[in-house]
């Protein structure tokens, strides 16, 4: 009967540390896209041009070393020559092998960006200029398609890895 008891409580509470945790990466995923958008805009402040080359259509990317590197300060004559650094994020932790929750630094002091769950967050940048920035295709339920006035939107497919199972993703627009 003890026994018991104490393995419904061991349920319980494993269920209430998933949550948790869950919600713990939510919150770090939702402060990493607005540190993203900030990271672009002081980027573009300084240079007075965005990291990436526009194409006539505002870009998207991912937050792979080449986009990383420039916003994270690691040695980029062409894209950072003074060497600033707009985004400071935190090492990523080791999951099973493959790099999640932060930035997994090369030798270069840049790298990949990984969200909680392993995946690189995507990033729509302005490069048009014309201040707006169409949300991606999943975003359905979107009223207004538009995000006016900033430098960028950036999202993450969530836990579930699927941008088109779109519950658990996590964006940096309401
Ligand atoms: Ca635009
Ligand atoms: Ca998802």
């Amino acid at each position: 009967m003890v026994i018991a008891i104490i393995g419904v409580l061991a349920t319980i509470g494993g269920i209430g540390t998933n949550t948790a945790m869950e919600k713990m990466k939510k919150n770090q995923a939702q402060k990493d896209l607005i540190d993203l958008q900030n990271a672009v805009r002081l980027y573009y402040n300084s240079y007075k041009k965005y990291p990436v080359a526009g194409s006539g259509a505002d870009v998207t990317v991912e937050t792979d070393a080449a986009f990383m590197n420039p916003l994270l300060g690691a040695d980029d004559e062409a894209l950072n020559p003074k060497g600033t650094v707009f985004f400071s994020g935190q090492a990523a932790k080791d999951r099973g092998g493959s790099p999640a929750g932060g930035v997994a630094f090369e030798a270069n002091g840049g790298g990949a960006l990984y969200d909680p769950w392993g995946n690189l967050y995507s990033v729509t940048i302005d490069t048009d200029r014309n201040n707006r920035i169409t949300k991606p295709g999943w975003d359905a339920e979107a009223t207004v398609p538009i995000v006016a006035n900033q430098p960028a939107i950036a999202w993450s497919p969530g836990e579930d890895k699927e941008v088109d199972e779109t519950q658990d993703n996590v964006k940096s627009w309401k």
